[in-house]
């Protein structure tokens, strides 16, 4: 892993980062052609698409009914109940976070509030190929149903057989996913924005992809919905001396193994301590399946920062605003409050990533690549939307007239105005053209 060393009152800053975004121009073009062809020849492009970049030919992309319903029997039981644990606590965490319809009413009548209505359809966008990851679609799936979401849609890329994994299929199930097609890449956003033949258009897409999903979701984004556009993962672990660089270093690889281009920042105190971690990720590496990605991103994107002080640390991180951030210190609650910027934030040498990418409840789509200055997890509120409300009395349009016409006066809008003085004339008078 690179090293930095700041000095005694040295601000960590961006130039310490070497960060790539979620796309490129070359995605870009890609998508904006595959897209077009999309609108232009519906299924038969889907088709095509999918048998040039998945090598599989598919007549029908919905996924039966009965297929889903058999998946179950698929499944180990082990993973099936692992799936249902996930499933209840996603479920019970994200029905905290439901917004209610407001109305408030002022003294003098006038009544003001918001009107909040589910999303009518979404799609969910589930890689395949590296990341298949089941644990996905819960995390979408759950909070737009508990949003009250009717018609949620599952796109995926087919295996090289065509199938779905039963695992996804299951999980699909048990969130209460209504559609699923054996569809991926920009295609896939392509029919689930503007619709083919068989696939309805939805509201929203949301879920994660490579780089040509990434540009298609910001191509269609405008005409639907998206959620953000999410970037190689990131994990930083402040640790000091107290924890034990064993887990500190399983916690780096558990985000490493993901993706090369996944970013590992571990921030510390102590150059010996950092060799520490260095060492025990060396020892752990011989046991990894995943090995070659691991080292690549540990070497290509990993960063040490070695600090001096606790405020120091913090202040890195602020500027680092990762994805997930891991605290290894004793006292850590205490310092939420100085981090300002993280995605998720995991408490403790008890609280590896790991358990929040699975079963903790919240949700594992965070922001990525600095975005959590100003973004925040994927919510229920991404399923929702707000319709605000208006009533006046006669009373209360009488009271606020005069603000409106002056207003309206100044802006050169008569029909503004006279719409506010008529009213305002008949409450007076009860005579419109007195
Ligand atoms: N750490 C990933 C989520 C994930 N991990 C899915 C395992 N499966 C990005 O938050
Ligand atoms: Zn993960």
């Amino acid at each position: 892993m690179r090293r930095v060393i700041l000095n005694k009152g040295e601000q960590f800053s961006n130039k310490h980062l070497k960060r790539t975004g979620a796309f490129n121009a070359r995605a870009m073009e890609a998508a904006t052609n595959i897209i077009e062809q999309v609108r232009e020849q519906g299924d038969a492009a889907l088709r095509e698409l999918t048998e040039r970049f998945d090598g599989v030919a598919i007549e029908d992309f919905r996924v039966p009914a009965e297929a889903i319903e058999a998946a179950a029997a698929k499944v180990d039981p082990k993973t099936e109940e692992a799936l249902k644990k996930a499933a209840k606590q996603i479920r019970e965490f994200h029905e905290r976070q439901v917004k209610q319809s407001w109305f408030s009413v002022r003294e003098d009548g006038a009544l003001v509030g918001a009107k909040v209505t589910p999303l009518e359809s979404v799609g969910i966008y589930v890689p395949g190929g590296r990341a298949l990851y089941p644990s996905t679609v819960l995390m979408n799936a759950l909070p737009a149903a508990v949003a009250g979401v009717e018609r949620i849609v599952c796109v995926t890329p087919p295996t090289k057989d065509g199938s779905i994994d039963p695992v996804v299929l299951e999980a699909c199930r048990l969130a209460g996913v209504t559609e699923i097609y054996t569809v991926g890449g920009a295609q896939a956003v392509a029919a689930l924005a503007y619709g083919t033949e068989t696939i309805e258009p939805v509201c929203k897409i949301t879920g994660p992809g490579n780089a040509f999903v990434a540009a298609a979701k910001k191509i269609v984004s405008g005409d639907v919905g998206i959620d953000m556009i999410a970037g190689p993962s990131e994990v930083c672990v402040v640790a000091d001396e107290t924890a034990d660089p064993a887990m500190v270093a399983i916690d780096l690889m558990a985000q490493a193994e993901h993706d090369p281009l996944a970013s590992c920042y571990l921030v510390t105190f102590d150059e010996g301590y950092a060799d520490k971690v260095e060492a025990a990720i060396d020892g752990h590496m011989k046991a990894s399946t995943r090995a070659e990605i691991t080292t690549a991103s540990l070497a290509d994107q990993g960063l040490v920062v070695i600090c001096d002080s606790m405020e120091q640390a913090i202040q890195s991180v602020n500027v680092i605003a990762p994805e997930h951030l891991e605290l290894h210190f004793d006292g850590a609650f205490e310092q939420l409050g100085a981090i300002r910027n993280a995605g998720a934030i995991f408490v403790g040498e008890w609280t590896p990533e790991a358990v929040g990418d699975y079963v903790a409840g919240p949700n594992h789509t965070l922001p990525t690549g600095g975005t959590a200055r100003y973004a925040s997890p994927l919510s229920t509120d991404e399923f929702v939307k707000h319709s605000s409300v208006i009533q006046y009395s006669a009373k209360s349009l009488a009271n606020d007239a005069d603000a409106v016409i002056a207003i309206a006066r100044h802006e050169g809008l008569w029909a503004h105005a006279r719409s506010v003085e008529l009213r305002k004339a008949l409450v007076e008078t009860g005579d419109i053209y007195g």
